[in-house]
């Protein structure tokens, strides 16, 4: 078992839906520390480097313009193998094939609007914590 962070995003249409707290309270439910969180809004070219790994896909610039339409919420969540078992809880991208109780289940519209990202390894999480959070906003002594 291995202590890891990961990065969710609360995805615009959902942030705007008002439930985030019913997200974080199924997050906390399963014990997951939340180490950061706070709400933005990303510019179209902010989103176009956020996802910079799905450039040249077909969905790439409907993801992008979706991602910088309205206010998200980001947050670090810490936690022995977080990244697997955050995946888990945010269930299939198509919420259609998301398990019963999941977040994408629940909350997620389409496979655009999925309601919530998560980070898919240590690399990307690494990338995407850095990409919102500074250090100063990660200390905890
Ligand atoms: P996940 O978020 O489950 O890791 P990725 O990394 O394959 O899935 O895709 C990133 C985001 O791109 C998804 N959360 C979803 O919103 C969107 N997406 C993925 N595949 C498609 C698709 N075929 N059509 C439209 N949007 C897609």
């Amino acid at each position: 078992m291995m202590l890891e962070r990961t990065l969710i995003m609360i995805k615009p249409r959902t942030f705007e839906e008002n439930v985030a707290g019913n997200i974080l309270s199924m997050i906390q439910a399963k014990g997951f520390k939340i180490v950061a969180c706070k709400v933005v809004k990303l510019s179209k070219k902010q989103a176009e480097e956020f996802y910079y790994v799905h450039k040249g896909k077909v969905f790439y610039e409907g993801l992008t313009k979706f991602m910088s339409a309205g206010e998200i919420m980001v947050a670090v969540l810490e936690g022995e193998n977080i990244i697997a078992r955050m995946r888990e809880l945010m269930g299939k991208t198509n919420p259609e094939d998301a398990a019963e109780g999941t977040i994408r289940k629940l909350y997620g519209h389409n496979l655009r609007e999925n309601a919530i990202h998560g980070s898919d390894s240590v690399k990307s999480a690494e990338y995407e914590i850095g990409f919102f959070f500074s250090k100063q906003e990660l200390i905890r002594e």
